[in-house]
């Protein structure tokens, strides 16, 4: 393979990062905001960073994408420093990575092979193994072929027939599609694994919460204090990967799963997109979703975009049927006035959003009074389902709350149930003549 993973044997290895800079007008973020995130991936990787350096980068150049000056002055950089690695925080191309690898005498990693890696240390489950195992492969693979078909090219000029080299590549080739096929495979086995769990789960009566957010903005903070858990959170890029799911307790309303899921981040390598499709799953089924935002940060706005384009990516949200509340996290870092006139937009009935920080506590409860009135609002409704009716008695169960359930006359079973307004025109919908009147609260 031409791409070397980070060796694990060596504990410490310095590391300069560089950050393109392509002055892209519609760009969000500083270039100096970049430079920072992805100092921050390279410490998520144990790397030392002893140099960063944002390299202005009009008009790429296509063998080693920075300019040949800029190339030489790293390369001076490289051996007075004594790097280990260079972090170019862009795409590069295989050629231009093994170029630079040349020219610079170090490893060299770009972004994306920058968060596979440390997606690949942080996978814990069979499943988050397995799909951090085929993005990777899928990576390196497209850089072997390209790599070997230039060999190929270059054998061919020698004059070389076919022969040993040729023979080599195809075997290789089918080796990786053989090892491609076997992953996907085992990855269906454990995901249908996965759905056979959600579905008995869908079945418990319980509303589902989803944190989502960029990464580090406090998501599995937040999990812990309202659940009494202990899941990692760190100030750490990814501290998360696999999704984990407790059962919460919501004031005076029933209990809901809450799950902590996997960050997003900007510029999301194309190969992890389809790994996080999966992981996600829980946020699809979700029936409220809380995006976890670091109000304290700069890029609060820019991170906040590149969530929701995630989440439309993946066709979940407001679009979906699921409510989507805003949890402006980390207000105690805000100056006393910013942090007031939060609270004061915030507090409003039909706010979309809750301010609050999951570590001081402050505001957490504003947040749960609100899930209670989401997952269990509504009138108390009887409803009369016939006894064989399983379906609309599961779909109760799901949607509202269900609070008795007797069998009545005949072949009737008599259920008082509160359901918020949605799910009631729904229900309406799906079983119109169930209706009673209104049973005494
Ligand atoms: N000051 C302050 N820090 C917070 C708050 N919430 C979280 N943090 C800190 O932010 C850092 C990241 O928190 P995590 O909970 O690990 O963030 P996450 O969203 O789970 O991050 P990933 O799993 O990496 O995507 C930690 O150092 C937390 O202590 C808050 O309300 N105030
Ligand atoms: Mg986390």
């Amino acid at each position: 393979m031409t791409t070397k993973s980070i060796d694990r044997s060596v504990p410490i290895q310095s590391a300069l990062v560089l950050h393109p800079d392509r002055g892209r007008r519609e760009d969000l973020r500083a270039a100096s905001a970049r430079l920072t995130e992805a100092v921050g991936l390279a410490e998520a990787l144990d790397l030392k960073v002893v140099e960063t350096l944002v390299v202005p980068l009009r008009a790429p150049t296509p063998a080693t994408l920075l300019g040949a000056g800029k190339v030489d002055e790293i390369a001076t950089i490289a051996l007075a420093l004594e790097l280990d690695v260079v972090v170019v925080d862009d795409a590069l191309s295989p050629v231009q990575q093994r170029n630079l690898e040349r020219a610079w005498k170090v490893k060299v990693i770009d972004r994306t092979g920058l968060i596979l890696e440390i997606f690949a240390r942080r996978a814990r489950t069979r499943e988050g193994k397995l799909q951090v195992e085929l993005a990777r492969l899928g990576y390196e693979a497209s850089r072997l072929v390209r790599t070997w078909t230039h060999l190929e090219r270059q054998r061919g000029g020698l004059g070389a027939m076919g022969g040993p080299g040729e023979t080599q590549i195809e075997t290789d080739r089918r080796l990786i599609t053989e090892k491609v096929t076997r992953l996907k495979r085992e990855l269906d086995e454990v995901r249908r694994t996965r759905t056979l769990a959600r579905r008995a789960r869908g079945r418990v009566p319980f509303p589902t919460i989803a944190l989502v957010g960029y990464t580090n903005a406090g998501k599995s903070t937040l999990f812990n204090r309202l659940t009494d858990s202990e899941v990692v959170a760190k100030d750490m890029l990814f501290a998360t990967l696999d999704p984990t799911l407790r059962r919460l307790k919501l004031p005076g309303g029933r209990p809901a799963i809450l799950s902590d899921t996997v960050g997003f981040i900007s510029s999301l390598p194309h190969e992890l997109v389809e790994a996080f499709r999966a992981t996600l799953d829980e946020v699809k089924e979700a029936d409220i979703i809380l995006h976890v935002r670091d109000i304290a940060s700069d890029e609060s706005e820019a991170e906040a975009a590149d969530v929701r384009k995630v989440l439309d990516e993946l066709k979940v949200g407001e679009e979906a049927g699921q409510r989507v509340i805003e949890v402006w996290n980390k207000i105690d870092l805000l100056p006393p006035e910013t942090r007031e006139l939060l609270a004061n937009r915030t507090e409003r009935e039909d706010s979309a959003a809750v301010a609050l920080s999951a570590v001081s506590g402050e505001g957490i409860e504003r947040l749960t009074t609100r899930l209670a009135g989401l997952v269990d609002e509504g009138p108390l409704l009887t409803i009369a389902l016939e006894a064989s009716d399983g379906e609309g008695l599961a779909w109760l169960y799901r949607h509202g709350r269900v609070m008795t359930r007797t069998v009545g006359e005949g072949t009737d079973v008599l259920v008082t149930a509160k359901l918020a307004a949605p799910a009631l025109a729904k229900f309406e919908q799906l079983r119109p003549r169930a209706f009673l009147p209104a049973a005494a609260e």
